[in-house]
C-alpha cells in the first residue's frame, strides 16, 4: 500500500477545544489549553504518523473580531491556514448558533475548495436533541463533506474521524521525521506551559494581556535552571498575578516547574519575574519580540 501524506487545519472560533482536539489526536500535550478564550496565538503544528501515513495537524488561534493588533495577527494565522491544508476541520462546540463569529468562518470556508469536515465537540455535554439539531442545520447548509460529534476531552470519536481523514488524504511521502510530534522549539513550549499556568490562575480581562518571556535556559549536570518573565498590561494586574505574600506566582511557578519536569525529565529550577508593559499588543516592536510575527 502506497503512503500517504498531508495537512490537516484545525479552525473554529475560540475555545471550542481545538488545541484539546490536537493533544488528543497526538495522545501528548504540545498545545497549551485553558477555559479562556484565546488561548492559543500561533499556529502549532502537531505530527501524526502511523505505519501507512502522516498527518500533519494545524491547530489554530480562534477567529474572532480582532481588538488589537495581536488580536489581528491571530486571526489572520487562522485565516491563511484554510488555503494551506488538505482537509479543514471546522469545529463547534454546543454555542453552535449562526451567530457573526460561525458565519464568518463559513463564508471564508465555503470560498475554499478543500474537503471540510465539520466536529461537533463537546458531545459529553451536548443534550441528544441540541445535538440533532445542530446537525441538521449545518447539514442544511451543503458546505460540509463529513459531520462528526466528538469529545476531545474524553477522546470519543476521534479513532472515527483520523479513519476518514487518513482515506480521503492524497499519496505522499512524510513531510517530517517520523518520530517528530511538534516543530516547536523548547524556548516556546517552556514559555507555553508558564503562559498556561498563568492563565490557569487568573480571571477575566488580565489572561489576554500576558506574555512570557524566556530570558535563560542552562542546563548543568541535569538541573535545568530558566529564567522568565511575566510581562502584563497594568501595575494593578502585576499585583494580582503575584498575589498575597507572593502566593499565586508561587503556585504558577510551582505548577510550571512540575510540568516542564516532566517534560524533560530532568530537575528544573524555574525563576519568575512579572513586568508591566502597558498596551505591548498594540506594539509592533514588542509583538514581534514576543514571536508573535509571520515566519
Ligand atoms: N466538556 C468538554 N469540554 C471540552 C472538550 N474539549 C475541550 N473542552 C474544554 O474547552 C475549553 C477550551 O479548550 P481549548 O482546547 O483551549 O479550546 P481552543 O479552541 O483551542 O481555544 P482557543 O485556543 O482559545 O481558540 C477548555 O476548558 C477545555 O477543557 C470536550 O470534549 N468536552
Ligand atoms: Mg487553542
Amino acid at each position: 500500500m502506497s503512503y500517504k501524506s498531508g495537512f490537516i487545519g484545525i479552525v473554529g472560533r475560540p475555545n471550542v477545544g481545538k488545541s484539546t482536539l490536537m493533544n488528543a489526536i497526538l495522545g501528548e500535550k504540545i498545545a497549551i489549553m485553558s477555559d479562556k478564550p484565546q488561548t492559543t496565538r500561533n499556529v502549532i503544528r502537531g505530527v501524526y504518523t502511523t505505519d501507512d501515513a502522516q498527518m500533519v495537524f494545524i491547530d489554530t488561534p480562534g477567529i474572532h473580531k480582532p481588538k488589537n493588533k495581536l488580536g489581528e495577527f491571530m486571526t489572520d494565522a487562522a485565516v491563511r491556514t484554510l488555503s494551506e491544508v488538505d482537509i479543514i476541520l471546522f469545529i463547534l462546540d454546543e454555542r453552535a448558533d449562526f451567530g457573526p463569529g460561525n458565519e464568518y468562518i463559513l463564508k471564508l470556508i465555503e470560498g475554499v475548495k478543500t474537503p471540510k469536515f465539520l466536529i461537533i465537540n463537546k458531545i459529553d455535554k451536548i443534550e441528544p436533541n441540541h445535538f440533532r439539531k445542530i446537525y441538521e442545520d449545518y447539514d442544511n447548509l451543503k458546505v460540509f463533506d463529513e459531520i462528526y460529534g466528538i469529545s476531545a476531552i474524553n477522546s470519543k470519536n476521534i479513532d472515527v474521524l483520523l479513519t476518514k481523514i487518513k482515506e480521503i488524504l492524497p499519496e505522499g511521502p512524510a513531510f517530517f521525521p517520523k518520530d517528530i510530534i511538534t516543530d516547536q522549539h523548547e524556548r516556546l513550549l517552556i514559555s507555553e506551559i508558564i503562559r498556561e499556568k498563568t492563565l490557569l490562575y487568573l480571571e477575566d480581562e488580565i489572561p489576554h494581556g500576558i506574555a512570557i518571556d524566556i530570558l535563560s535556559i542552562t542546563d548543568v549536570n541535569d538541573l535545568i535552571s530558566i529564567k522568565a518573565e511575566i510581562y502584563c498590561e497594568k501595575k494593578s494586574h502585576k499585583g494580582i498575578i503575584i498575589g498575597k505574600e507572593g502566593r499565586k506566582l508561587k503556585g504558577i511557578g510551582k505548577s510550571s516547574r512540575l510540568e516542564i519536569e516532566g517534560l524533560f525529565g530532568a530537575k528544573v529550577y524555574l525563576e519568575l519575574f512579572v513586568k508591566v508593559r502597558e498596551n505591548w499588543r498594540e506594539n509592533n516592536t514588542i509583538l514581534k519580540n514576543f514571536g508573535y510575527y509571520n515566519r
